[in-house]
């Protein structure tokens, strides 16, 4: 295996501190990086410490006092840089996210494009930070409302976007007047020492201090010094339900502000007008890219009665095309899960599902043997399912598709509703009726609604998230920018009078 890509990314020295922008620390303990694809030791990080996290929050609390300072469209600029540096380091980087995290190197070069992306919208983002201005009702007053930073972001992310999903909170941040501290997944530290080693060039070419952005390793209860600090007003979290509950109960309990990505339980309804050929890719692309591991993963199709068995056919006859193995070989169209507890769930879900009553089209299982040593790699399966089954309702991190048959409009939408998470879904349609009534405000229920295409795949220019247990968040596009801002609402009197308002009469 040519590694030559871990030293482009500075990660020769095979360990990593705690950093602060410039400086890195060693605390003597580490986390070992191991990858899924060929299950050997990539390198490891020093775990953060209390000493050295209370080091960062002073070092970010010092950088946000002049960040803040520099004009939001000069903040534009280093994050432009970071764009063109990311542009420059994409191969290496994407290579490094294929490796350690398992997804296909296409991916992770996809999931670099979308950094470079979300740099770009957030350089034009810097010089629109827009709040609006109010007629006010006394006269001679002006009223106007304007966005501050926040001060310090707490990101905390997953192993299955190790990269991307802090450059949207980052970069967005950043244009903001924030400054940030990441505490990337124990399962993929070494992205987060790569992007930060990036990045820290950028920062030291401006003059700009360092704690602007820094990293702190470990697992949740390093994230829990950030969720419980006082001195962190916004924690933004993606990751599992269950770790979502716990953040936001932390947080909310000192009325910290969260942004909250968590799971997903994404259907595509097939409806009787679909074609056919969509469908295949849009599924087949949103059940197996990455491995089923993405919170957008396609893991619910419901299909309408009249289609039902040719969708049943195309799927399994695709699945058999699948090839599955080394993700850096371009040949192969899925790689390994993350780690063997990701096996042993994914092969607990299928048993579960057949005691439940599923039928297995496309059968599971491990795959052993040459190439596939460090046992991670999984055959991704489709499971005949009834709507209501536990399993079905339940989000497993892995290649598991759902086929549900559905007899008319109603039905569908209420099977596809039903579930406790609610980021991403879709409707394969040619019928203007369906697809606008999925859309409406009595359709889906979910952030993300799609029409012909896929559930997974969003593109960085929109608001990223979902309702229900999927938290409520937005991250990314559109106006997610103003979570990350404080508003200030502001009333000048230019007169000498003082008129009160509400029409009140205080004379004296
Ligand atoms: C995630 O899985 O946490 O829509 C993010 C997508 C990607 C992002 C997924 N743009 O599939």
């Amino acid at each position: 295996m040519d590694t030559k890509f871990l030293q482009e990314l500075g990660l020769h020295t095979e360990n990593a501190g705690t950093s602060t922008g410039q400086n890195s620390m060693d605390s003597g303990q580490y986390i070992e990086s191991y990858s899924p694809v060929d299950g050997k030791l990539i390198g490891k990080v020093s775990q953060t410490t209390r000493e050295e996290y209370e080091q960062v929050m002073a070092t970010a609390q010092e950088a946000f006092k002049t960040w803040r300072m520099m004009p939001a469209p000069a903040r534009g600029e280093v994050v432009r840089q970071y764009g063109l540096k990311l542009r420059e380091h994409k191969d290496a980087l994407g290579r490094l996210v294929s490796y350690e995290m398992g997804k296909s190197l296409q991916e992770g070069w996809g999931e670099v494009q979308e950094m470079i992306d979300i740099c770009d919208f957030a350089v034009g983002q810097s010089r629109q930070l827009y709040g609006l201005t109010m007629h006010s009702e006394r006269p001679s007053h002006r009223m106007y409302e304007q966005y501050h930073p926040l001060g310090i972001v707490g990101i905390i992310s997953a192993f299955n976007f190790p990269v991307a999903v802090w450059s949207w909170n980052s970069m967005i941040a950043l244009i903001c007047g924030d400054v940030t501290v990441w505490k990337a997944s124990e399962k993929s530290p070494l992205c987060s020492v790569a992007c930060q080693n990036l990045l820290r060039d950028v920062l030291k070419e401006n003059n700009v201090p360092e704690g602007v952005s820094c990293i702190i390793n470990g697992d949740y209860k390093v994230g829990e010094f950030m969720t419980k600090d006082h001195r962190v007003p916004l924690i933004s979290a993606t990751g599992s339900t269950r770790m979502g509950k716990i953040v936001a109960a932390e947080v909310g309990s000192r009325l910290g502000k969260t942004i909250l990505e968590l799971g997903g339980n994404n259907a595509i309804i097939v409806t009787p007008s679909a074609d056919t050929n969509v469908v295949l890719t849009g599924a087949l692309f949103g059940a197996v890219g990455t491995a089923g591991q993405r919170c957008t993963s396609t893991r619910r199709l419901i299909v309408h009665e009249s289609l039902f068995d040719e969708v049943k056919e195309k799927m399994t006859k695709a699945y058999g095309q699948l090839r599955i193995g080394n993700p850096l070989d371009e040949n192969n169209h899925v790689g390994p899960l993350i780690d063997k507890d990701a096996v042993q769930n994914y092969l607990n879900a299928i048993e579960t599902v057949q005691k439940e009553g599923g039928k297995l089209l496309v059968e599971g299982g491990v795959l052993e043997g040459p190439g596939y040593e460090s046992g991670c790699y999984v055959k991704p399966c489709i499971v005949e399912a009834e709507h209501d089954y536990k399993t079905v309702h339940t989000e497993t991190f892995a290649p598991i598709l759902y086929l549900i048959r559905y007899k008319d409009m109603d039905e569908a939408i209420a099977y596809h509703n039903e579930v406790p998470q609610g980021l991403s879904s879709a409707i394969m349609t040619n019928n203007l009726r369906e697809a606008e009534r999925f859309l409406s405000h009595a359709g889906s229920d979910c952030g993300i609604a799609n029409v012909n295409i896929g559930t997974s795949g969003a593109e960085i220019g929109g608001a990223f998230g979902g309702e229900k247990e999927t938290g409520g968040g937005r991250e990314s596009g559109s106006d997610a920018w103003k979570a990350y801002m404080r508003r200030q609402t502001n009333t000048i009197n230019y007169s000498t009078e003082v008129p009160l308002a509400q029409g009140i009469k205080f004379d004296l």
